[in-house]
């Protein structure tokens, strides 16, 4: 069969939404653009747990330390199904996990942003999960059937991740005007990094318009976007903060709030590696990889011998 039917066939089963799975036939590109995504996704878990990590040790209570742990290892769990999903593409997780650690492959600029105080976990937990899982439940219907599946059980974790930040900065906003002040500072810090976490926008999206064809993404940077402010503006409310953003007034002509403008300088410099923690996260991921070779090799040197055992058996 010649390659543009292949190509028709590919194109009809999206269509027709049906799942592509590992040994189905796909275009190169295609094949590319998860791996691209997917590992990209993975290297954002792993390296969200990053500044989350910074506060197990401080949590105010033996109750905030037990969720914030939980949460942090669900982080490890996702990061761990998408790189086996990437794997499902046809790269070893070494070579992923490379590309990482040299700067060929990114991971989500909200991750190069500092917690400063311990309301920095409800306002991660609130407005980064809160984000990610508008993106998410999108991603629970790709194309791509390993990513789909993992999307799955990543989204019902990630959605108790966003309950306990609200209603961490719930108890703070009804606390002393000290815990309140905190509250109103860590919405403030995190808002506008959490809209860059969508992309930019959509006229500046090169992957878009072919990702959407191919159901990879099935809606645009700007409409997930809009829906997470749409929703927020809301939330804000019962926690009695603001959103840092004077320019947000509900637009009733296009149904949605109109919103102030996102500085895309910003966005493209902490992309580019020149983030307030790029450096320090990547050194972090760097180090932990170096830490951590002796497992490696004692868990290969255990495969080998029970290899051996079986087969001398
Ligand atoms: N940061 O053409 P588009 C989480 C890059 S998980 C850095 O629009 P696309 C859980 C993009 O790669 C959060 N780079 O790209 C958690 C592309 O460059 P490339 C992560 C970004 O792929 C919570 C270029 O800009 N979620 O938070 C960003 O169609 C709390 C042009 O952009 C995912 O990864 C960005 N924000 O759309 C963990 C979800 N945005 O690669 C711990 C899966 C764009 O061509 C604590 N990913 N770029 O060189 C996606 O849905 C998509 O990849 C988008 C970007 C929507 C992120």
């Amino acid at each position: 069969m010649s390659v543009h039917n292949l190509e028709q066939l590919f194109q009809d089963k999206i269509d027709a939404e049906i799942k592509i799975e590992p040994l189905d036939w796909m275009p190169e590109a295609y094949r590319k653009t998860n791996i691209r995504q997917i590992s990209q996704h993975a290297h954002s878990e792993i390296v969200g747990m990053l500044p989350e990590g910074n506060w197990i040790s401080r949590a105010p209570s033996l109750k905030r330390k037990a969720i914030l742990l939980a949460k942090v290892q669900d982080e490890a769990g996702h990061g761990l199904y998408l790189y086996s999903a990437c794997e499902t593409l046809g790269i070893s997780r070494e070579e992923t996990i490379n590309d990482l650690h040299s700067g060929r492959a990114k991971y989500s600029s909200i991750f190069n942003y500092p917690t400063l105080s311990w309301a920095d976990m409800g306002a991660v937990g609130w407005l980064v999960d809160g984000a990610a899982i508008m993106n998410q439940v999108m991603l629970t219907r790709t194309s791509y059937g390993p990513y789909a599946r993992a999307l799955v059980r990543i989204c019902k974790e990630e959605s108790f991740h966003q309950r306990q930040g609200f209603e961490s900065l719930l108890v703070l906003s009804r606390g002393s005007a000290e815990q309140r002040a905190m509250c109103q500072d860590a919405i403030n810090r995190w808002w506008w990094p959490a809209l860059m976490m969508f992309g930019p926008r959509d006229s500046e999206s090169t992957n878009s318009d072919q990702s959407m064809k191919w159901k990879i993404k099935r809606k645009t940077n700007d409409e997930l976007r809009q829906q997470f402010i749409d929703m927020c503006v809301d939330q804000v409310k019962l926690l009695g903060m603001t959103l840092p953003d004077p320019d947000l007034k509900w637009n009733a002509d296009r149904n949605h709030y109109d919103f102030g403008a996102i500085n895309w300088d910003e966005f493209w410099q902490v992309v580019k590696g020149n983030g307030p923690c790029n450096r320090e996260r990547l050194q972090a991921r760097k180090q932990a990889w170096e830490d951590g070779v002796w497992v490696r090799e004692a868990a290969a040197a255990h495969a080998t011998k029970k290899r051996e055992r079986a087969n001398a058996a």
